[in-house]
């Protein structure tokens, strides 16, 4: 078995990532339901994200989406992060919302809309100067919905031209990442649907350009470990979207629809030097809790993460190695089984206790009496969701 001491240091330096639309109101095609409490500004979804942060001690940075989060003066909300003891992760572009972008943003064929877009993106940089994050999270929803609608190959010229200007914009600490998702809002082809889509061009753009992986963009039955093993291995995981789906891009709690799926894409995590704080790969969960209250939401997450993430680091390497290079199909397989049929719910609430937070997270946030105070303080104003 591996080294327990060397099992918690690890869990403990672990850093995930929470997204600033995780503590807005959100919803389906069909009705967002408002829930008492949520944030009416982006101060207050940080103040949350504080929450979860201090509940679990595990879930520092906050992801930003713009133009959901703009504020007059980000250097203000980077140093209110700060006070909160949390930071700004990665930023997040919106290329979707404007009437402008029906048609596609950078790969649109008009190219006054392509300069919006790329415009956009350019802004998402200044604001990472100006918050100290080091990263610009691009998804982009072009794409077509029907055959002849437009010419696959000159989207992908359009969108690679926009990928280099944006790129040179980088500082030197900075860097992109590519998310790629079947399909949705396009239904016929979208421009960058899949890990290869999004690793070709980020190969072609240079070292600064990493793939994101959302746990949510693909296919049924896709094996997504597989593509994190050879992102991995090629230098070029940048990011994960964590979240889980029964059937499309459900956007539920990670680790609830299928936590063995998790577990084994971060064993591939664990075992190349995807925690590796110099290899950089953001744990970011990309979710929307439209029936359930956010704040508990979020820390069931990271507990979920944190808990597949303890099982993924207990794989006794060794003895699976040796039972691979034996052949032993069936050894090799009880080695991956028996971590993830430890339960660790007792040493994870040791850990907790050795970093001076309660055992239970949940329990923690609910003695805490914060969302009462939310509730009775959050009154007036506009609520945060989708488009505000
Ligand atoms: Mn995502």
């Amino acid at each position: 078995m591996p080294d327990l001491s060397a099992v918690k240091a690890a869990l403990k330096a672990q850093e995930i990532e929470t997204p600033s639309w995780g503590y807005g109101n959100s919803g389906t095609r069909f009705k967002v339901f408002a829930q008492a409490g949520v944030p009416r500004d982006p101060f207050e979804k940080l103040a949350d994200a504080a929450q979860v942060h201090a509940a679990t001690g595990v879930a520092p940075l906050v992801s930003l989406h713009i133009p959901w989060d703009r504020v007059d003066d980000y250097g203000a909300l980077a140093r209110y992060a700060a006070e909160l003891g949390v930071r700004i992760g990665m930023i997040n572009s919106n290329t979707f919302q404007d009437d402008d972008f029906k048609l596609g943003s950078v790969a649109h064929p008009d190219p006054r809309i392509r300069r919006k877009a790329v415009d956009h993106l350019l802004e998402c940089v200044d604001i990472m100067d100006a918050t100290g994050s080091s990263s610009l999270k691009l998804w982009f929803a072009d794409g077509t919905n029907y055959p002849g609608q437009d010419d696959i190959v000159a989207r992908q010229d359009r969108l690679s031209e926009a990928l280099s200007e944006v790129y040179d914009r980088l500082g030197p600490d900075q860097r992109m990442v590519l998310e790629y998702k079947l399909f949705e809002p396009a239904f016929y082809a979208t421009d960058v649907p899949d890990w290869g889509t999004s690793y070709a061009h980020c190969l072609k753009l240079g070292p600064k350009a990493k793939v994101v992986v959302d746990t949510g963009h693909h296919a049924p039955g896709v094996n997504i470990e597989f593509i994190v093993a050879f992102l991995l291995r090629e230098g070029k995981l940048g990011a994960f979207d964590f979240n889980s789906r029964f059937y499309a891009d459900d956007d539920l709690m990670v680790g609830a629809a299928d936590p063995f799926q998790l577990f084994r894409i971060l064993h591939e995590v664990a075992k190349n030097g995807g925690f590796d704080k110099a290899n950089g790969v953001a744990f970011m969960l990309d979710q929307c809790h439209n029936l359930e209250a956010k704040i508990p939401a979020l820390i069931r997450s990271v507990m979920n993460v944190q808990e597949a993430t303890a099982k993924a680091l207990l794989v006794d390497l060794p003895a699976l190695r040796a039972a691979q290079a034996a052949g032993d199909v069936l050894g090799a397989n009880a080695v991956l089984m028996d971590a993830y049929n430890t339960d660790v719910r007792s040493m994870l609430a040791d850990l907790r206790k050795e970093m001076g937070l309660r055992p239970d997270p949940l329990d923690a946030y609910r003695a805490g009496g914060y969302a009462e105070k939310i509730v009775a303080e959050r009154v007036g104003g506009v609520q945060a969701g989708w488009g505000a």
